[in-house]
């Protein structure tokens, strides 16, 4: 038989199963690939203290990465909620020391529903330290706006040329995805040379809690099946469209993506995809 790629997520777990390293592994479990994680934190409500984060130690992050590392390996890599400057640091180092070609960055920092996923000093860490390792970064308008400095973000255009500075990070692509932009769901790619815009229908659901775990999940996922980055960015769209549209909620809280949208009834969409060269 042939094995199935293998993918691993360093991120933090979602005790609700919406986001983060539940919808990562569900992802990676649809798309065929052999999913592994590293947890960092785990996300969860205590009725009584309210406490809402609980760090994992850094000792149980190497081993977690190192088991996962030296029992299977990888084919590519995500990282989603890594909370503090430490975990940051010590994620970069163990990168740099893996035996990984495909790294996808999702610099996640505020919740759908507010959780603050990132501590403040973290910023310049996720700058300086991992971003330069990416393939890929997946920032969504908010975060793409906080690692410009807080620059205003409004339009397409704006997207692109975000896309454009955030280049200078040191990531071989950047997408910058437009999800909070009026009209269609569009994100911009850009490598260096040309922007590329994939355009979704946009899906009128309050019920994306995990769309960027999930999508960058699957952006991996295809990544470790060896499909160029296009071709990857634009099918993982397109199985997060499907998701999205399959969406639901199990009580009055905004819920999650259906990750198993378009095994059930296929793709539903069609994504419209334009390059245009940046002179
Ligand atoms: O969707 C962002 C996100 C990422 N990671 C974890 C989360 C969330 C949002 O709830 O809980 C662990």
């Amino acid at each position: 038989m042939k094995k199935p790629p293998r993918t691993l997520t360093v991120a933090g777990s979602a005790a609700r199963g919406t986001a983060g390293i539940q919808a990562d592994l569900k992802t990676f479990q649809e798309l065929d690939t052999y999913g592994m994680s590293v947890v960092t934190a785990i996300v969860a409500t205590h009725p009584k203290t309210k406490q809402n984060v609980y760090p994992q130690t850094i000792e149980a992050i190497e081993a977690q990465f190192a088991t996962a590392e030296m029992q299977v390996g990888f084919d590519a890599l995500k990282t989603g909620m890594l909370f503090s400057k430490e975990v940051i640091e010590k994620t970069a180092e163990l990168i740099t020391e893996a035996d990984v070609t495909n790294i996808v960055v999702d610099p996640v920092m505020v919740g759908k529903i507010g959780s603050k996923l990132l501590k403040n000093d973290a910023i310049e860490a996720l700058k300086e330290k991992l971003i330069p390792l990416a393939t890929v970064i997946t920032p969504n308008m908010i975060e793409a706006s906080i690692l410009l400095d807080d620059r205003p973000l409004h339009t397409a255009e704006d997207l692109k040329q975000a896309a454009i500075d955030l280049h200078e990070l040191g990531a071989q692509y950047v997408l910058v995805k437009g999800g909070r932009l009026q009209g269609p769901a569009v994100d911009v790619l850009f490598e260096g040379e040309n922007i590329t815009v994939f355009e979704a229908p946009r899906i009128d659901t309050v019920n994306t809690n995990g769309a960027g775990c999930t999508y960058s999940a699957a952006i991996a996922a295809f990544l470790a099946k060896e499909l160029p980055i296009h071709d990857a960015v634009l099918k993982a769209k397109s199985y997060i469209t499907t998701a999205i549209q399959h969406s639901f909620s199990y009580t009055d809280i905004v819920g999650p993506t259906y990750h198993a949208a378009e095994r059930k009834f296929g793709e539903a969409h069609s994504i419209i995809v334009k390059t245009e060269s940046v002179s």
